[in-house]
């Protein structure tokens, strides 16, 4: 027997197998990925079944990237099939000098070093061809790809990531470009349904990241097929453009795009100032979201204000004695998209999603230093109004300090360091503690007396609070809603904000499920995600899920949270029963309350996390922006993801 094989019964066939080494090396590769998806891929939820998508996607993004690709075309099939097809050069199907089979049977069964996810995963960064589809080969319980090049089409396909045989001639063709089909592994995933949504926005980023290049996003699962396709010459400029279009403040300037090369990096940076006080900034290496921001996010933030202090002191937009204008001046209402292409990406953090290499730095400092400030000598109306608004930002920030430093003396002279209403704990490290912010005093009356007072916290908020979307930062430190809650949090907001004085491990937001709870929810997630975000981007915030029903017979009790859990619960305790529907938490005693959505026993409380930066940023400024039209839109084409609601 040659050197290095191995005698292996197949369990299936009962066959006495021998593997050559590469056989071995891929059957670890698919072990080791199929024992820890999650090491792969995140998580087994939908989550991780839209990653499956993603990876494949990518390697067609990277043929793009290369300039070789023009098309791709993705497409959701019924029984959540899913297809992807580019117009790019093929995989190389010659075998491979060192494996000794197929440069395609190697891409998509050899498992490539790296981690993205940490540990042996695989992808660490855009433009590698074909990491990732050895991922989703071993997670699909069938996958067929095949190769165009102008000549034949080969072909291969695989179970559970095993080929079924050696790569095959299948016919003739004069396209050219690669075809990858694939079913998730029911026996992985938590779901096999994709959410279209959730991949639209993604395929829709990465049409921007990739100016020119055209995506058709096609879900054939209804009877009619939806099909979107995105195309963008403008790129990143669009992508801003794409952002302030769908926020209701109008924009004060035309988009800004400037981009450098150096060496055989690529820089570029669109920007554009709305009326707005927030700022959305999104950076990206090699196509990759740097959600942890990273090198090129820091030369950006740090070239921005340098310019402008810059040019407000050569125009006397600032007098000499005057101090400099802060980076949260002038960042405020800025809609900014930075993206860098490099060979090799450093990604660091937790999640590598932070781009660690220096020399990116720099080379966005001097892009932003050099073409940023011709902009504003070539356009000196744009820079005005930029001044202006940085300007005004500045007093807003002064003017806050002032309102915080007032606030701070008046609550040390009132001596109650925490709002009088806050029904505190015993407990004192925020690992084990929890705050409820409850609406209503009735209901707030009842979760102080239901609560587990040595680790929950009460805090009740009464009637509508201040909309922080239409709201300055000062008007948010005056506000007597939010104050009590800022102070309970303990962290601070805004620039201030310091996750490591959050006072609670989990902040759960209990309101009704009717229209006013979901307002109030509205109000405290808009605030959250503009003042705290980096509270609910590490997962400290939850909604409670108060039931909807109890359902009584003879001495039992039951509760339903929705109609959906109501049917299931009347299927097994029958009819003969009594049902109450809730009008809202005030209607519960506190062992109730208790029971039902406070015990960590069998409460259910769901995790807020955002997805999508651009949509979350979307969500609030729509939901709570000024302008009525597009809240209405927005309503009225989500409405059919609402459950029960109270009109
Ligand atoms: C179905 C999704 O996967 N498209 C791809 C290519 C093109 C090349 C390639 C891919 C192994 C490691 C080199 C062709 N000719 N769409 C896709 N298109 N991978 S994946 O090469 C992978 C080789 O690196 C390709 C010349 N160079 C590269």
């Amino acid at each position: 027997m040659a050197e290095n094989t191995e005698k292996v019964i197949d369990t299936q066939t009962n066959e006495t197998q021998t593997y050559d080494e590469s056989q071995i090396q891929v059957m670890e590769g698919l072990e080791a990925v199929r024992k820890r998806p999650g090491m792969y891929i995140g998580s087994t939820s939908v989550r991780g079944l839209c990653h499956l998508v993603y990876e494949i996607v990518d390697n067609a993004i990277d043929e793009a990237l290369a300039g070789y690709c023009k098309n791709i075309y993705v497409t959701i099939e019924k029984g959540n099939i899913v297809t992807v097809e580019d117009d790019g050069r093929g995989i190389p199907t010659g075998i491979h000098p060192k494996m000794g089979i197929s440069t395609l049977e190697v891409v998509y069964t050899i498992l490539h070093a790296g981690g993205k996810f940490g540990g042996s995963g695989y992808k660490i960064s855009g433009g590698l061809h074909g990491v990732g589809a050895s991922v989703v080969n071993a997670l699909s319980d069938w996958l067929t790809v095949e190769v165009y090049n102008g000549r034949e089409i080969h072909f291969q396909s695989y179970k559970y990531g095993k080929p079924d045989a050696p790569v095959a001639v299948t016919g003739t063709t004069d396209k050219h470009g690669t075809k990858c089909r694939f079913h998730a592994d029911p026996g992985i995933f938590e779901t096999t349904e994709y959410e279209y949504e959730t991949l639209l926005q993604r395929m829709r980023e990465q049409a921007f990241l990739t100016a020119g290049v055209r995506i058709v996003f096609t879900d054939e699962r209804g009877d009619e097929p939806v099909v979107n396709e995105m195309h963008y010459e403008g790129g990143i400029k669009d992508f801003v453009r794409y952002i302030n279009e769908k926020r209701t403040n109008e924009v004060l300037h035309d988009t800004i795009y400037l981009s450098a090369k150096t060496g055989d990096s690529l820089a570029e940076v669109a920007l554009q100032y709305s009326a707005s006080y927030n700022e959305l900034i999104l950076s990206f290496a090699n196509n990759i979201h740097t959600v942890d921001g990273g090198m090129h996010e820091q030369g950006f933030k740090q070239a921005l204000t340098k310019v402008i202090n810059d040019y407000a002191r050569k125009y006397k937009f600032i007098k000499e004695a005057d101090p400099n204008l802060m980076g949260e001046d002038v960042r405020e209402g800025l809609t900014a998209v930075i993206s860098v292409k490099l060979p090799e990406p450093q990604f660091e953090g937790q999640t590598k999603t932070k781009l660690g290499n220096s020399e990116m730095r720099s080379a966005v400092d001097a892009l932003i230093s050099d073409k940023l400030a011709a902009y504003l000598e070539e356009n000196p109306a744009i820079a005005r109004t930029i001044m202006d608004k940085s300007m005004t930002a500045q007093r807003a920030r002064e003017a806050a300090k002032r309102a915080r430093d007032l606030t701070r003396r008046k609550s040390l002279l009132a001596s109650a360091s925490l709002p009088g209403k806050l029904a505190d704990c015993q407990e004192r490290d925020p690992e084990l503690t929890e705050i409820y912010i409850v609406e209503g005093d009735s209901a707030g009356g009842s979760a102080k007396d239901g609560r587990e007072r040595r680790f929950q916290a009460i805090l009740p908020l009464w009637g509508k609070m201040l909309n922080v979307e239409k709201a300055r930062v000062d008007k948010i430190y005056e506000n007597d809603k939010l104050q009590p809650v800022i102070l309970a949090l303990g962290t601070g907001i805004g620039a201030e904000f310091d996750i490591t004085k959050l006072r609670y491990g989990k902040v759960i937001i209990m309101a009704d499920a009717d229209v006013d709870g979901s307002h109030i929810r509205t109000l405290l997630l808009t605030f959250f995600y503009r003042y705290m975000r980096p509270l609910v981007e590490q997962g400290h915030v939850y909604l409670a899920q108060a039931p909807l029903y109890k359902i009584t017979k003879g001495k039992s009790e039951y509760y339903a949270n929705n109609d959906e859990e109501l049917e299931k619960l009347l299927a097994e305790v029958g009819q003969d029963c009594k049902i109450f529907r809730y009008k809202g938490l005030g209607e519960m005693n506190p062992e109730q309350l208790w029971e039902t959505t406070m015990n960590p026993k069998n409460r259910t409380i769901l995790k807020v996390n955002l997805e999508d930066a651009v949509l979350a940023d979307q969500i609030f400024n729509v939901l709570m922006g000024d302008k009525v039209e597009p809240r209405r839109e927005f309503i009225e084409a989500n409405a059919k993801y609402v459950e029960n609601l109270d009109v």
